[in-house]
């Protein structure tokens, strides 16, 4: 693993309609994230927040796309920031925000690889555009997009595009995907790893076909973490709480073998809204999560 963390903080709220996830990098810092990882003997530097416009100052929605022009220019200024840190040999950590966010991230570090295997750790697939998403949130559009899928002001973001190809990209955790994403998932052939995977194989037995699915071809794996990967039991402060969720074990287990097979190369934790959670309680999850990713051991 890279021994040189930078830490980022993205407080976008503008790809989803609920207040509050743009205090997701404070809580994560809070539940002492730079400390946590410096513990581990890492060099944690910790950049700030990149701006993002507030609600408040929005412009028209178009096509279903609310907030476009603000997301692109957010994604645009985080691709750089990310860009900079893996140029510069260090690991980029960026803490959202909302998962539109991914689209920028991506595109950073992408930049820097010839090919790219991701984990979407999600319950939802995040691959609609304006034409299939129920909702018009760009949070629901951000592996589409990095797939090249979706608007092109969306899939330009950087400068190129695609990002990624579905053959090196591992969904899991979904349970909630919306019947575009279906008939997409079967279209472009995305591995994806359910719910019911998850119960009939078991969480060690996914993480192994995982890991061997992302890193086939690849020379860089990047995490994309949305905390309602798990059950609202417990990761409650989500936006988008569905029943059913992996477990804090499971989860837990899932970081291990990946701090084990040394491949994650950079890695966001999104969605987290203090303003649903209680205590801060899923900000410290996600902060033990970083932890485990990054080689804590029990003993
Ligand atoms: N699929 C739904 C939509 O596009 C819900 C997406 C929801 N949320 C997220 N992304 N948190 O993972 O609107
Ligand atoms: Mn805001
Ligand atoms: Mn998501
Ligand atoms: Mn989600």
């Amino acid at each position: 693993m890279n021994r040189n963390i930078c830490i980022l903080g993205v407080p976008m709220d503008l790809g989803q309609g609920r207040r509050g996830v743009d205090m997701g990098p404070s809580a994560i810092r809070y539940a002492q994230v730079k400390e946590r990882l410096g513990k581990l003997g890492y060099d944690v530097q910790d950049l700030g927040d990149i701006p993002v416009p507030s609600i408040e100052e929005r412009t028209a929605n178009e096509l279903n796309l609310k907030c476009l022009n603000e997301v692109v220019q957010v994604n645009q200024v985080l691709a750089e920031r990310v860009s900079e840190i893996v140029g510069g040999g260090r690991f980029p950590l960026v803490l959202g925000g909302d998962h539109s966010i991914a689209i920028g991230t991506i595109a950073g570090v992408a930049k820097h690889v010839q090919r790219l295997g991701v984990i979407w750790y999600d319950a939802h697939g995040d691959l609609n555009t304006g034409e299939t998403s129920p909702s018009g949130n760009i949070h629901g559009m951000s592996l589409a997009v990095s797939l090249g899928i979706g608007h092109e002001k969306l899939t330009g973001i950087g400068g190129y595009a695609p990002k990624i190809r579905p053959e090196n990209v591992v969904i899991i955790g979904a349970r909630q995907l919306d019947e575009g994403e279906k008939l997409l998932i079967r279209e472009i052939g995305l591995k994806v790893y359910t719910m019911h995977e998850v119960d009939r194989l078991g969480m060690t037995r996914v993480m192994e076909e995982a890991i061997s699915h992302v890193t086939q071809g690849t020379d860089g794996v990047h995490l994309s973490l949305d905390l309602d990967g798990l059950d609202p039991h417990d990761a409650p402060g989500v936006g988008t709480p569905v029943t059913g969720g992996l477990t804090y074990r499971e989860s837990h287990l899932a970081m291990e073998m990946l701090a084990e097979a040394e491949i994650i190369t950079s890695a966001e934790f999104v969605e987290v809204n203090p303003i649903l959670d209680h205590s801060n309680k899923t900000a410290k999850v996600a902060v033990a999560f970083m932890g485990s990713l990054f080689g804590e051991k029990l003993l």
